[in-house]
């Protein structure tokens, strides 16, 4: 199939799994073309099967914003034309859905024989937090209607958007994923005693440091943990809310015993020195992160929110605590880091259900499925949506 997939690039958990689908969808012999305003960091420069379109939005004095979502439609419509694509992969609804339906009302209306088919994917926040709001709901809900095919990385998240938009569509679930092959503890030299002296447990937080991640929640938590345990709190990621979390740290006397490293390439070496991971997100509709973690045997503390229930079992292969119980987040976290047979017990039902449930081999299967179910009712001859 040839299939465009259109993504935000900047770090963050959407830009993530659309990245990581286009190279798995090329390796399994598709024609890739990957649509964003930069290229994503995880696409490496040469990889084999995608092929990179830039979108260039150009600014103009009349405008006080860019107008992103025209220049996207056209890319989409300049490339639909050029290689005949079958399916347009929109993943972040807000305004990708948007874009993809114009493009193809465009293309339709143009003489465009067959028009390609939209698939979307919901994230979270494009339906939770920005998605739902009375400026954008009914324009992204009818887009996301319009679509020809439209998935979510969760049950949560999917019961979220037929609570919080207008969508009345079927709604697929596909879990996000992970390369398992590559997704695992690796040998990571002096790593650990760089962040950390001796005999000092690692904590770890990546995120892109939204409100929505909590951080004044993350560094409270582990505050409460090192009053019991000697530990280093190592923030992988960068984003507006870092500097507030630092500003706490030196307010509750732990300042020197957290250390933020920025935005990391290869967060596979920093789990892989790490004892512990705390996500003590306000929502998080998937948790990808959490998921990386547990590929690297992490054992994972978090909300009890969204989708993190579908993906860890309280007790059994992490922990989750009601939002505002940092004193039960802190609690598990200094029962991990004091017990090892329960540390290890959990960081390895963490890995299990990561190598059983979330591997790019089982996962991407269903997208292929999903897209070819999508096209046969084209060729069925189903009215256009
Ligand atoms: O919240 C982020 O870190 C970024 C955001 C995104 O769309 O880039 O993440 C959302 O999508 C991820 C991939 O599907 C999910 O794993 C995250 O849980 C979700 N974030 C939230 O729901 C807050």
């Amino acid at each position: 199939m040839k299939i465009a997939v259109i993504c935000y690039a900047s770090i963050g958990g959407s830009g993530i799994v659309a990245t990581e689908l286009a190279k798995c969808l090329a390796a399994r012999g598709h024609e890739i073309h990957l649509v964003s305003r930069e290229q994503p960091f995880r696409l490496g420069d040469d990889q084999p099967g995608v092929v990179f379109h830039r979108v260039i939005t150009p600014s103009y004095p009349l405008f006080r914003e860019p107008q992103y979502v025209l220049s996207l439609s056209t890319k989409i419509i300049e490339l639909a034309r050029a290689v005949d694509l079958d399916i347009i992969h929109a993943h972040y609804a807000i305004p990708h859905a948007a874009a993809a339906y114009l493009a193809r009302q465009v293309l339709a209306g143009t003489g465009q024989s067959p028009v390609p088919r939209i698939v979307t994917t919901l994230h979270g926040t494009d339906i939770t937090l920005v998605g739902s709001d009375p400026s954008y709901a009914e324009t992204i809900g009818f887009c996301i209607d319009r679509s020809d095919g439209v998935t979510a990385v969760s049950e949560s998240l999917k019961a979220d958007t037929y609570k919080g938009l207008p969508v009345r569509t079927d709604i697929r679930v596909i879990p996000n994923f992970l390369d398992c092959s590559l997704h695992h503890r690796v040998e990571t030299g002096d790593l650990r005693a760089r962040l950390a002296g001796p005999n000092r447990a690692i904590v770890m937080h990546v995120s892109n440091y939204r409100p929505v991640k909590r951080i004044d929640a993350l560094v409270e938590v582990f505050a409460r943990i090192r009053k019991s345990v000697p530990a280093t709190l190592v923030m992988v990621g960068d984003g507006p809310d870092l500097p507030h979390g630092l500003a706490l740290a030196r307010d509750l006397g732990v300042a020197d015993d957290v250390k933020a490293v920025g935005e990391q390439g290869d967060v596979r070496s920093f789990l892989s020195v790490a004892d512990l991971f705390l996500l003590p997100s306000a929502t998080e509709s998937f948790g990808l992160a959490a998921l990386e973690a547990m590929a690297c045997a992490v054992p994972v503390i978090a909300s009890h929110v969204g989708g993190l229930p579908e993906v860890i079992e309280s007790g059994v292969s992490g922990y989750l605590h009601p939002p505002d119980d940092l004193d039960g987040m802190a609690a598990s976290g200094v029962a991990l880091l004091s017990d090892d047979e329960l540390h290890r017990r959990i960081a390895a039902a963490g890995q299990q259900v990561v190598r059983g449930r979330y591997c790019a081999d089982r996962i991407v299967p269903l997208y292929e499925r999903f897209y070819e179910e999508v096209l046969s009712r084209r060729q069925a001859g189903l009215p256009e949506a």
